[in-house]
């Protein structure tokens, strides 16, 4: 490489042709050597006037009339838009036309988390207001030990099969029911059990009645041995708990974290995807209180899904209302 041509390279990169020929060997011209007509120096041939007149003469009328409309507004830019100075100014000829997508877009909404204590309306439709209501410390720390240990120690924990998608399998989970009616669920029938209500079950209960003015008669227990053990999505809207159930759910044992998805309108065949549907997150801890009512079991799912991590055992009860077979 000479003198020249390491100038060239620094300067202009590598690419740039030699300043004594017109054309590089690559066949690029550099803008420098252009010929005055192709640097458009040169007035047109007269050819090419007349190649370009149908469009020219079309234009020129419609300049015409821009010009009059424009009389007395500020000069626009010549030339193309992006040398303009301000290049938010409108041009004349833009024009943006609206088309409608062909396909349907379907946006998941964002996952939402709830931690703090409240009352939350999760969704109005389509069936009504679905509430949650969240007490985060509704036990204190010292007594949700003493009553998980006596949970543990006195309900008949039993592990029952269960039917999804045709499917028969234990349950991941051990179960319990105490009411006087039967509970029938996902191919399981927990048998009426009017068996007296362990202590701290009773005492529980009247302290819902307290906080909730609801007398409840009926109480699903779950035991999560450790974090492989779940509940799958589904929603409590058996008959026996009448149109809008209200739930009080008590958690005591290690945290798991209960999820709420909402429910898509089904298809032709029946089916739902809930591909997009809106999730809800509400990390359960010891002593907590979740109650759902409304329309919750109509318009949403839960589940407590498996967790990939060490957790300890996990205790959760439900109080329930049965109600009599005319309300179902
Ligand atoms: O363990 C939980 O927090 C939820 C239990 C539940 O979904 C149920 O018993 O139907």
């Amino acid at each position: 490489m000479n003198f020249d041509k390491k100038r060239r390279a620094r300067v202009q990169g590598g690419w740039a042709s030699a300043p004594s020929s017109s054309q590089s060997k690559s066949g690029f011209k550099s803008r420098n050597h252009l010929t005055p007509n192709e640097q458009g120096n040169e007035k047109p041939k007269p050819e090419a006037q007349a190649e370009s007149r149908p469009v020219s003469s079309k234009l020129s009328r419609q300049a015409l009339s821009q010009a009059k409309s424009d009389k007395g507004k500020p000069p626009m830019p010549v030339g193309p838009i992006w040398m303009a100075k301000n290049i938010d100014t409108p041009s004349p000829r833009q024009t943006f036309v609206f088309q409608d997508p062909e396909e349907e877009i379907k946006m998941k909404p964002a996952d939402q988390l709830i931690t703090k204590p409240g009352v939350f309306d999760i969704s109005t439709e389509p069936s009504g207001v679905s509430r949650i209501r969240f007490f985060p410390n509704f036990v204190e720390p010292s007594m949700s030990e003493a009553i998980y240990a006596e949970l543990y120690k006195e309900i008949p924990w039993r592990q029952r099969h269960d039917i999804h998608n045709g499917i028969q399998a234990m349950q991941p989970r051990l179960t319990a029911w105490f009411s006087d009616v039967p509970y029938t669920y996902a191919g399981v029938t927990e048998p009426p059990n009017s068996a007296e209500w362990p202590p701290a079950l009773r005492q529980l209960k009247n302290q819902l009645a307290e906080v909730t003015g609801i007398e409840f008669n009926a109480l699903a227990a779950n035991l999560y041995r450790d974090g492989h053990d779940s509940i799958g999505w589904h929603s409590d809207d058996e008959k026996i708990f009448g149109k809008t159930p209200t739930i009080a759910s008590l958690s005591f044992g290690d945290e798991r974290v209960f999820e709420l998805r909402k429910k898509p309108p089904p298809d032709e065949s029946g089916e739902r995807d809930y591909t997009y549907s809106q999730v809800i997150r509400i990390p359960l801890h010891s002593g907590a209180l979740l109650i759902m009512e409304g329309c919750t079991q109509s318009d949403w799912q839960h589940r407590v899904p498996k967790e990939y991590h060490d957790r300890g055992p996990r205790i959760n009860i439900t109080f329930r209302v049965t109600v009599p077979v005319d309300n179902r």
